[in-house]
């Protein structure tokens, strides 16, 4: 008989209102199924630190919600979970910040946490932390006295240890990582990394069945490609508000081919780079002029950090130049919307798109283009163009792969896909969508726990 589940992420779904998202939905249908606690950030900050949770019961599940100081959002996760992980997990040492201060406190948040969440386990539960803002929790778990099993999940990419190495704290972080007897990554490439790490700079010695042994204990390392709710999304895009959205919009672009891109407003994402390819692909074929249209929705995220603060004027003067070199009295090429739309809006903008443009410089998986391929029509697809640099990439052979580095590859693909005909876009689809409901959100999460729990039973 499994006991409780417990997970730990930085944000949890809103007490007393349905789950929304694909992953926010498979978290909680584990919770209830096995019964357990929800721990994560209010989202509120309090002047002076406490050291309790606030806890909303709602069935068989308990919310545990910890505040933070308004220091720690500053030190811990603006500063070493958005300055520096997440920049130096993304390739991007050059963004990164690092600060001993901001390391304090992220280390300081980490134990905090993990004391409280260590005293709302009970000796038969299951511990599932999750993504790179907790990296610490379960070594400090541990200390506190918490010996029963314990996984770990990151859902951004796991670098080269020629890229980890560049932060200071390298060493720690990894020796607190192996604290947990499962740790999971999006794709092979990450969990090569990371073993790679641990036998060249740690000594590893990983055994002929995968385990890893370091720093005196033993802990298995795996891939769980993260998925999505497929037959969600494909109903939300024949949803009502899914076809009023691609009406409104339909309007507007006319019988023009809709190229649509959807991201968090993140240098990880290659916006840039995917606009100068657009206007390259512009450039080069005359005969595309007026009748292509490129929707880009792009929420700002974390606008505190000036890296994004950047991000959002050189996107703004992008989408100025295009548009002001190729715009034509009843037609502007890029439509660029910093703002976000609900899900079921999303969905049905995705199947209205000839094209869906996914060209993350980095990625650890890239959900959006797995919801791309879920909305289409079946009879009438669109065609995804997706960054070689995806983790959705290890699974989407079918789609129309490219380096977004190369400006203009992505611009000859973008085009590619434009013309594409009907009966490739078919035949690419069809292998898509069978990845991407051969392993959706619901094997995602039933394989972990199992591979979880397959360590207790081995003992
Ligand atoms: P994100 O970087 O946020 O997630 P992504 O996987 O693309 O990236 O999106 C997560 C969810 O947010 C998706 O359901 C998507 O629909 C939604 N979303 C994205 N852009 C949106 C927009 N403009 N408006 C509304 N909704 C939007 C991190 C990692 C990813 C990894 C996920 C899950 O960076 O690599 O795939 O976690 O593990």
């Amino acid at each position: 008989m499994k006991g409780r589940l417990i997970v730990a992420s930085n944000r949890t779904a809103s007490p007393g209102a349905p789950p929304v998202g694909g992953l926010a939905v498979a978290l909680w249908d584990a919770l209830s199924e096995r019964g357990g606690v929800w721990f994560g950030w209010s989202g509120d900050t309090v002047e002076r630190e406490t050291r309790g949770v606030r806890l909303f019961a709602e069935g068989n599940v308990d919310f545990a919600l910890a505040d933070l100081t308004e220091g720690e959002l500053q030190g811990y996760y603006l500063g070493y979970a958005n300055r520096a992980l997440w920049p130096v997990f993304h390739y991007r040492v050059d963004l990164a910040q690092f600060d001993e201060h901001d390391f304090a406190s992220y280390e300081k948040v980490n134990r905090r946490f993990g004391r409280v969440l260590a005293q709302l386990t009970r000796p038969d539960d299951t511990v599932w932390v999750h993504d790179y803002h907790f990296l610490m929790l379960g070594q400090e778990m541990r200390q506190s006295g918490w010996d029963g099993p314990m996984g770990f999940f990151l859902h951004i990419p796991f670098p080269a240890p020629e890229i980890f190495t560049a932060l200071p704290q390298h060493q720690r972080l990894a020796r607190a990582l192996c604290a947990f007897d499962l740790v999971g990554f999006q794709t092979d490439r990450d969990t090569a990394n990371f073993r790679r790490y641990l036998t060249e700079y740690c000594s590893a010695s990983v055994e002929p069945g995968g385990a890893i042994t370091v720093f005196d204990r033993t802990l298995r390392t795996a891939s769980f490609p993260i998925g999505i709710d497929a037959e969600e999304i494909a109903a939300l895009a024949e949803s009502e508000e899914g076809r009023s959205a691609a009406s409104r919009l339909g309007k507007i672009i006319d019988n023009r081919s809709l190229v649509i891109g959807v991201d968090r407003m993140d240098y990880s994402k290659g916006l840039p780079q995917r606009m100068e390819a657009f206007g390259r692909m512009l450039d080069d074929h005359e005969e595309l002029q007026g009748r292509v249209s490129f929707l880009q929705i792009a929420p700002p995220s974390r606008e505190a950090v000036d890296a994004y603060q950047d991000l959002r004027e050189q996107l703004d003067r992008l989408t100025g130049r295009i548009n002001g070199d190729h715009a034509d009295l009843d037609w502007v090429p890029i439509r660029y919307l910093a703002r976000s739309y609900p899900r079921a809006a999303l969905s049905g903008l995705y199947r209205l798109a000839r094209v869906g443009l996914v060209t993350p410089l980095y990625d650890g998986m890239n959900l959006v283009a797995k919801e791309f391929v879920a909305a289409q029509d079946p009879e009438d697809p669109g065609a995804l163009v997706l960054s070689e640099f995806a983790g959705a990439a290890e699974q989407l052979a079918g789609a129309v792969l490219v380096n977004p580095h190369d400006i203009m590859a992505t611009a000859d693909a973008i085009h590619a896909a434009i013309v594409m005909p009907v009966e490739d876009r078919r035949a690419r689809w069809e292998a898509l969508n069978a990845a991407v409901r051969e392993k959706d959100i619901a094997w995602w999460r039933n394989e972990f726990l199992a591979a979880l729990d397959a360590i207790r039973t081995d003992g």
